[in-house]
């Protein structure tokens, strides 16, 4: 049983019909009787799922989905159930039965002792990286932010808001950001209640695509969202204008369909933004500088005082920034140390799945363990 087409595309359907062969058909040949649907609205004690952008409907998660006391043996892993902008089959309209598989997902270490990742979205085409010019600006957060979100196939786009504020500065900061340009990520500022001025992310908001917002709270993703809109859709606080810090008013994460023909998720702010340990620092925006450390003299050099190194040099001549490379460092270490953690983490999994597998189903094709 499959929705209008038409309908499902309406909301980031990626296949021009119902796919025949391969992963996605064999999933959705287990569950005949079910219907595929995307998570738009994840909440604390479930999802709402839509089959087409005017039809939404609350429902339940498979019961080995169902978060357990402490991380127990037999149990989904937190990374294998569904998040906002999955694709999943519900039965009746009101049970998920499986998880489609994921074309992307972005995701951060999640906070704890435990090692354990968190998804923030999946099958994302576009990361918006959202920022304030006002006590929010912070390139080096930004860098993070472009470190963690990097997933094949989606395209970064920093995004600075409040450009139209009185002490804003739109031109220092896209120079503080001329590191990250340089690399081929967009940077735009913009004021974000301005409908007109929003449309500055047309290219990257193209019918079919999924774009997400991040960013911290306040920073403007929900009046960029309302903005392109054109309607009063997402809550929008009213920030403390001296000390520049937002009420939370997104509690939870949300897939709403674009005029556009695109779709944009909202999330609220996340205050720590932890390494999975999987980024790739070349590919996460540093790319300048894994090219520079490739010309250093040791093959293991820190970058620190070391003869030959070009990393340094190029600090010395001017063409890189120090305050960038001293955040790359940090990063990169960051990186190693929850690389680690994942694969000693992977090491006592007696049979580790990829996060990017649907749930385990039984033979008989009904959903897994009960
Ligand atoms: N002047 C101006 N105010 C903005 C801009 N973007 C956001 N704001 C204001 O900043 C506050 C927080 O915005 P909000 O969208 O709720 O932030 P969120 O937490 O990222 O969703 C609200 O009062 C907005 O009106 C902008 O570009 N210009
Ligand atoms: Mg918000
Ligand atoms: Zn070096």
């Amino acid at each position: 049983m499959i929705p209008a087409i038409d309908a499902l595309r309406a909301i980031g359907w990626p296949w021009v019909g119902r796919p025949t062969a391969g992963p996605w058909a064999e999933v959705m040949d287990a569950h005949p009787k079910a219907g595929p649907a995307r998570v738009i609205e994840q909440h604390r004690s479930g999802y709402v799922v839509a089959n087409a952008t005017d039809h939404a409907a609350s429902v339940e998660s498979p019961p080995e989905w169902q978060r357990p006391p402490g991380y127990r043996k037999g149990k989904v892993a937190p990374e294998d159930r569904a998040v906002v902008g999955d694709w999943v089959l519900v039965e009746d309209g009101r049970r998920i039965v499986a998880l489609l598989p994921r074309r992307s997902a972005i995701k951060r270490g999640a906070a704890g002792e435990h090692y354990r990742q968190q998804l923030i979205a999946a099958n994302i085409d576009v990361v918006l990286v959202v920022c304030g010019l006002d006590g929010d600006f912070n390139p080096r957060r930004i860098e993070r932010y472009l470190l963690l979100v990097q997933a094949e196939g989606v395209t970064p786009v920093v995004v600075l808001t409040k450009a139209d504020r009185p002490g804003a500065d739109p031109e220092a900061a896209l120079a503080a950001l001329a590191g990250v340009a340089a690399q081929g990520v967009p940077v735009l500022a913009l004021n974000a209640r301005d409908p007109e001025a929003a449309r500055a992310l047309d290219p990257w908001l193209q019918p079919g695509a999924t774009a997400v917002l991040v960013g911290s709270s306040g920073a403007g993703k929900s009046t960029l969202t309302n903005s392109l809109l054109g309607i009063e859709r997402m809550k929008t606080a009213a920030v403390r204008e001296h000390d520049a810090r937002g009420r939370h008013t997104t509690t939870y994460r949300a897939l709403i369909a674009l005029p556009s023909g695109a779709c944009l998720i909202d999330t609220p702010g996340m205050r720590e933004l932890k390494p999975t340990g999987e980024e790739e620092l070349a590919e996460g925006g540093f790319g300048e500088i894994e090219a520079l450390a490739a010309q250093c003299r040791f093959r293991d050099c820190r970058h620190a005082a070391e003869p030959g190194c070009a990393v340094r040099a190029a600090v010395e001549a001017g063409t890189l920034d120090p305050g960038r490379l001293a955040n790359y460092l940090k990063l990169r270490d960051e990186v190693a140390i929850a690389s680690d953690r994942l694969a000693s983490r992977l090491a006592q999994k007696p049979a580790p799945r990829p996060a990017a597998k649907p749930p385990a189903r039984r033979p008989d094709g009904k959903p897994g363990r009960r």
